[in-house]
């Protein structure tokens, strides 16, 4: 979604986040937000497989392709549908000469975050991250995003009016408390959880988070605060940093974030 910043260049945003979370219903509350603000954003749904929208959009990938249609043409299931029905459209991108099997998001995020100061929201469903497995393979899945986007990223902690983030942020923050939370659990994979949180320290001292309930709208003006640092971090360069630079790391890191998230997933 691009919306309209204060800067001269209208700031893309862009919201990701796991199947629940609050994507749309955040990208609802922001759209009447900067509407009552008379900042009208540019809205893009790059989903092809929602029902209805909730908010109008300037641009809508169903008006390009039908999802059903390409499930059935291709004789595929949802996800492969989805996919695929994002491939076809990022062929409307100028940049269909990168255009590889499944790059889609990195040709439409590359596309966007190559004209606008873009950043990355991360809609984490709060409520459903109480558990400390399930709370670090949600940030993996956040590091990952970081790590193949290399934008500037904001965690939007979600639905904080069922439970309020703060013993997120203490986790992030505090290495003990995370520990004693994972001492309650006993399998390897908790073992594994909490060599994990040493290494992802680092991605957290960088992460800018957030408290939003999407459904109240509370939590926006410090999405704001939060979001006008990101498009500093944008504009000082941020392509520039030397670990985003280093392609062969950016894979291996990629790869084993992947391998990662897929043993979680499996043992969850
Ligand atoms: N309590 C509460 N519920 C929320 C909040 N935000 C979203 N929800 C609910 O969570 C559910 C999923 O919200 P969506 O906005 O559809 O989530 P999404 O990420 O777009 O979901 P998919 O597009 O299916 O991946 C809906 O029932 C919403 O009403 C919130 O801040 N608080
Ligand atoms: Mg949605």
């Amino acid at each position: 979604m691009a919306a309209a910043g204060e800067s001269a260049a209208p700031v893309c945003v862009l919201v990701l986040g796991m199947a629940g979370s609050g994507k749309t219903t955040f990208v609802q509350c922001l759209a009447a937000h900067l509407h009552g603000q008379r900042c009208p954003p540019y809205v893009i749904n790059l989903d092809p497989a929602v029902h209805e929208l909730p908010f109008p959009a300037n641009i809508d990938i169903r008006d390009t392709v039908k999802y059903k249609e390409v499930m059935k043409q291709y004789g595929l299931g949802p996800n492969g549908g989805i996919v695929t029905s994002l491939n076809l459209f990022a062929t409307r991108f100028d940049q269909i000469e990168v255009f590889t099997w499944s790059a889609s998001g990195t040709i439409i995020t590359e596309a966007l975050a190559s004209s606008f100061p873009s950043v990355v929201v991360y809609v984490m469903d709060t409520s459903r991250s109480t558990n400390p497995i399930t709370f670090m393979s949600n940030m993996l899945y956040a590091c990952s995003i970081l790590y193949k986007t290399k934008l500037p990223f904001i965690v939007v902690m979600n639905k904080t009016d069922i439970i309020d983030h703060s013993f997120a942020v203490e986790w992030m923050q505090d290495f003990e408390t995370f520990q004693d939370a994972l001492n309650q659990e006993t399998s390897y994979v908790s073992n594994l959880t909490r060599s994990m949180s040493l290494v992802l320290d680092e991605f957290y001292s960088s992460l800018k988070v957030v408290g939003v309930s999407a459904v109240l709208g509370t939590g926006l003006d410090d999405f704001f605060v939060q979001l006008s640092k990101a498009v500093e971090e944008y504009e000082s360069q941020f392509f520039d940093l030397v670990l985003y630079n280093d392609q062969a790391l950016n894979s291996e890191i990629q790869e084993f974030f992947e391998n990662l998230m897929d043993l979680l997933d499996s043992s969850s």
